[in-house]
């Protein structure tokens, strides 16, 4: 990470923050306010109470997660899905001897960062969980935010269904607890590889070596049975116990709003093992870090399994927010957007709640350009369609998210050429420096 994190400075897209910032909001205030300003990385050299630097923001952008992989940031729809593919193979053993820069912390020496406002505690928002299957041993690497409550206690929301609460739940029935390592700072494939969702029998460092395009070494853990990837800044070593539920929240999450207190997984802190000088990564709930990896994966999705089935699928993306899939096809035949429209909620029951399709001359990653299209070229009464009573995302007890929108804002087939963009000759290429002396 701090190779990367160097690229970008010495590209000047890292912004560098020397005045003492405070943990507890100011520091997720700032980060808020500059990546809606500029989207680049952002280091704090100084948050109070702690010794470690913050980075945050280093993944928040299409851009950087493609270079990343070494792909252009317009083919993730057609790259994201082959991730799957990457698994299998062994991976080359690249074990090395821990450094003897590694340095023993007290969870408390990291920066302990509160973000919003009810927050019940400060919270861990980058650790990536690495843990083996309990039967199997097959390896995995998941987010999960933990709440932090005392230098040997985090709380942390496992959430259904995942391939950690899995494991969990597996070594419980056989009541054991489960060793696993939280990584602060990997390198930067686990980040795309822990963030796909890999078939349970994938182990995300194998594919996260294989992203990387070499093996990544690996070094024992201190207090538990665990190999992690060695240059990464910080590791917390525990392990979850077995039967112990505990109250977790609130917490201000992804959609903008407080998920309530909860029983959530215990993790028992065994030990923090850190490299000298280790930079700490904080990732702003909602913001472009923690939702770009769900959206590019939606996206992949819908791109996939749509185009499995009809003909002209040319992008999809999520924008603003991953409740809303837009789809941009070339199309066919009369009915044929609608068609799309109807195939992208059976390709993705979760996430398209409000689904819309434009023409190909619609930039889908510019919204005021989708709602230009939907603006001049749907009729609510017939390009809209309500779909009811269906649900969406899953954690929705008062149903807020069923039933579907679908939007049909391509041109009518028929009358196509009545709807061609108007286009300035040599707009695309005006050099504005020449004529007003900057071009910033
Ligand atoms: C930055 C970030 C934060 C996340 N936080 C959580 C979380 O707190 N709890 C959770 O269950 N999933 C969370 N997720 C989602 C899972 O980590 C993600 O779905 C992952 O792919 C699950 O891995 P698995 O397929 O091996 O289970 C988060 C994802 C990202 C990218
Ligand atoms: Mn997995």
């Amino acid at each position: 990470m701090r190779e990367y994190m160097a690229r970008l400075k010495a590209r000047g897209e890292l912004l560098e923050v020397h005045s003492e910032v405070d943990p507890k909001h100011e520091l997720a205030a700032v980060t808020n306010a500059a990546q809606q300003r500029w989207g680049k990385a952002i280091l704090f050299h100084k948050v109070k109470g702690t010794g470690f630097p913050v980075l945050t923001n280093i993944y928040g952008s299409r851009d950087r997660l493609a270079e990343l992989i070494g792909i252009k940031a317009e083919d993730f729809c057609r790259q994201w899905s082959n991730l799957a593919g990457l698994g299998g193979a062994p991976a080359a053993s690249a074990a090395v001897e821990p450094g003897d820069d590694l340095v023993e912390k007290k969870l408390s020496d990291l920066p302990l960062i509160t973000y919003s406002e009810r927050d019940a505690a400060p919270y861990f928002t980058s650790a990536m969980f690495l843990a083996k299957e309990p039967e199997t041993g097959v390896g995995n690497l998941s987010f999960h935010r933990s709440m932090y409550v005392s230098d040997t206690e985090l709380r942390c929301r496992l959430a259904p269904r995942h391939h950690l609460t899995l494991y969990h739940e597996k070594a419980e029935s056989m009541g054991r607890p489960l060793d696993a390592a939280m990584l602060i700072g990997p390198p930067p494939t686990t980040f795309l590889s822990a963030a796909a969702p890999l078939p349970y029998d994938v182990d995300e460092m194998e594919v996260a070596e294989k992203l990387a395009g070499h093996p990544i070494p690996m070094r024992q853990c201190r207090h538990v049975d665990l190999m992690v990837p060695a240059s990464t800044e910080i590791v917390i070593e525990g392990r979850f116990l077995p039967n112990e539920r505990r109250p977790e929240g609130p917490f201000g999450e992804f959609m903008g709003y407080y998920t309530p207190e909860g029983p959530n997984a215990v993790f028992e802190v065994l030990g923090v093992t850190c490299r000298r000088d280790a930079v700490f990564h904080s990732i702003l709930c909602g913001s472009a870090e923690e939702v770009l990896t769900l959206e590019l994966s939606v996206a992949a999705n819908v791109y996939q399994r749509v185009s499995a089935v009809l003909p002209g699928i040319v992008d999809v993306t999520c924008q603003p927010f991953v409740l809303h899939t837009v789809v941009k096809m070339r199309q066919q035949y009369e009915g044929h957007a609608r068609q799309v429209l109807l195939s992208v909620i059976g390709a993705e029951p979760t996430w398209a709640k409000v689904v819309t399709v434009v023409d190909e001359d619609v930039d889908i990653y510019d919204m005021d350009d989708v709602m230009w299209a939907v603006l001049t070229r749907a009729r609510p009464d017939k390009d809209i369609m309500i779909i009811p009573a269906t649900p969406s995302f899953y954690r929705d007890p008062n149903k807020d998210h069923w039933s579907r929108l679908l939007i049909d804002a391509t041109a009518p087939f028929e009358r196509r050429a009545d709807f061609e963009r108007k286009r300035i000759p040599g707009a695309d290429a005006v050099d504005l420096a020449k004529y007003f002396g900057h071009s910033e």
